[in-house]
């Protein structure tokens, strides 16, 4: 263990009113206090703490580092500035999506350092001493990481948010680390981003052994009632589902579980083992009806793997919800008519329609265009600038909320929510 004298270290998750526990900042503050003696590392989480809150136990860190997707940069950017005006001596660090898509954007005034990649071996080597403006965090193996730290990431606050819109009590769980597929929407930076003598982060899948345990006990101390995890595709391999759902069955640990999947790394026997083991739903990018625009996606996914898919699922009793794009660069109406028809036909049990957004880190970016649209206020449920070579942006909403429209009753929280609220105010709401 690193002996290094007092230091404190404060981490801080950005503000955006849909945030999950920090679980990032979680593994890399377990990561931290593993290995240095005497560290000190706090937390703070915008849509809990307000600025004066963040900004007041922040003021005496030695460093302050931030978590940010694109559109939580700016607030990381505001919190920076005002803690330089108070205490220049405080070093900032910006890590996580957005610096791992456009490190070079990061590093302005305000932000001392920024980290690509994974954060847990980089926030090390910044703790030990390392000032290199630009820091690529290592992937690392689990076997060298704890747990997160859900007491640090005051997981219990989160929980308390998804019980007021779920009546139950949730958190997620992380089963791999980076995903191999390459789906032209998504901006996955540590696998897409590829920078001079950096390698593509190989994908490591969680013991599910070792996944179990952390699952039993947070379950425990957080009585939980669904499990959901962080993976963007959870079956990665179906070998892998088959031995967690096994164990899970073997532990008699009923609690229910919710993961994403992809349709194209499935078969019945898998859904079959997950419905034995616990999962209530599960979430499918199904993305299009076209068989045109889902090539062009690249996920790897097709119509028959899709329908197969979703068959076997229904077999089994798990619950499906879709999850579909308009918006992809060479989409016409017509194949927005395939999307209504297969949507129609997979009859689902709740659907989710998000309009594209070309967020840094994914191909559709082009920083002459976008580098200057305000990202607090653009998503993928609603942005004022996308437009593609055959629709315009006004065309674009009018087919995202027909097709809303057309599902109303089944609706996912995003699309039911988002247009009702104003995400500013939805921050106080979220207060337990
Ligand atoms: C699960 C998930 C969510 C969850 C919340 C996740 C969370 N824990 O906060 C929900 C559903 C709430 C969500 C919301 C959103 N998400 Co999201 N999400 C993901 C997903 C699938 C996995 C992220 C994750 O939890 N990983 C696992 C945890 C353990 O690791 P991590 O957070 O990545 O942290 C590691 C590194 O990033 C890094 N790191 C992170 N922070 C820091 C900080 C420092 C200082 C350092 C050094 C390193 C570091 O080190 C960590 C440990 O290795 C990714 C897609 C993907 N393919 O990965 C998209 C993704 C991150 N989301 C994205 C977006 C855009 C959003 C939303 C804006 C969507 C929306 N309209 O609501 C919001 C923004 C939320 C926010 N607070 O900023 C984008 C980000 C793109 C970008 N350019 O920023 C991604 C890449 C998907 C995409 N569209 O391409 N998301």
């Amino acid at each position: 263990m690193d002996d290094i004298g007092q230091l404190k270290v404060t981490l801080v998750h950005g503000r955006y009113f849909n945030s999950w526990e920090a679980l990032g900042l979680g593994y890399i503050g377990a990561f931290l206090k593993s290995r240095v003696k005497d560290i000190r590392v706090e937390f703070y989480q915008g849509c809990f703490d307000d600025d004066e809150a963040v900004v007041a136990g922040c003021g005496d860190s030695n460093i302050v580092a931030f978590s940010c997707t694109t559109p939580t940069f700016p607030y990381a950017l505001r919190i920076a500035r005002r803690l330089k005006e108070i205490n220049p001596a405080i070093h900032t660090v910006a890590g996580g999506y957005h610096p791992s898509a456009v490190p070079d954007d990061c590093l302005v005034e305000g932000i001392d350092q920024v980290v690509t990649g994974e954060g847990e071996a980089a926030m090390l080597d910044i703790v030990r001493g390392n000032r290199e403006k630009f820091v690529h965090g290592r992937p690392v193996e689990f076997a060298e990481l704890p747990w997160p730290d859900r007491t640090l990431i005051r997981n219990e606050r989160n929980i308390q948010v998804a019980y007021n819109d779920n009546k139950k009590r949730i958190t997620s769980f992380q089963s791999h680390r980076a995903c191999p597929f390459r789906c032209r929407y998504c901006a996955d930076g540590f696998n897409k981003v590829l920078y001079e003598g950096v390698a593509r982060a190989p994908v490591r899948h969680r013991p599910a052994g070792d996944l179990l345990d952390e699952m039993q006990e947070v379950t425990r101390t957080y009585r939980l009632d669904l499990l959901k995890f962080s993976d963007p595709t959870w079956n990665l391999s179906v070998d892998w589902v088959s031995e967690f759902c096994r164990e899970k069955v073997k532990r008699g640990f009923e609690t229910p579980f919710y993961p994403n999947i992809h349709a194209g790394v499935c078969t019945e026997g898998m859904f079959a083992l997950m419905a034995e083991a616990g999962c209530y739903e599960i979430a499918v990018g199904i993305e299009s009806g076209s068989p045109r625009i889902l090539r062009q996606i690249g996920k790897g996914t097709t119509l028959d793997s899709i329908r197969r898919c979703v068959g076997w699922a229904k077999n089994a009793g798990i619950l499906i919800r879709g999850y579909f794009i308009v918006g992809m660069p060479e989409e016409t109406d017509e194949d927005l008519r395939l999307t209504e028809r297969l949507a129609d036909e997979l009859e689902l049990d709740e659907y989710g329609f998000s309009l594209l957004c070309p967020y840094p880190g994914t191909q559709m970016y082009d920083p002459d265009k976008y580098k200057a649209i305000k990202w607090e206020n653009a998503d993928e449920y609603s942005n004022d600038f996308w437009r593609t070579k055959h629709l315009s942006n006004q065309r674009l909403k009018e087919w995202q909320h027909y097709l809303a429209e057309r599902f109303r009753n089944r609706l996912s929280w995003h699309n039911r929510v988002i247009a009702q609220i104003d995400r500013t105010q939805r921050l106080v709401l979220d207060k337990p």
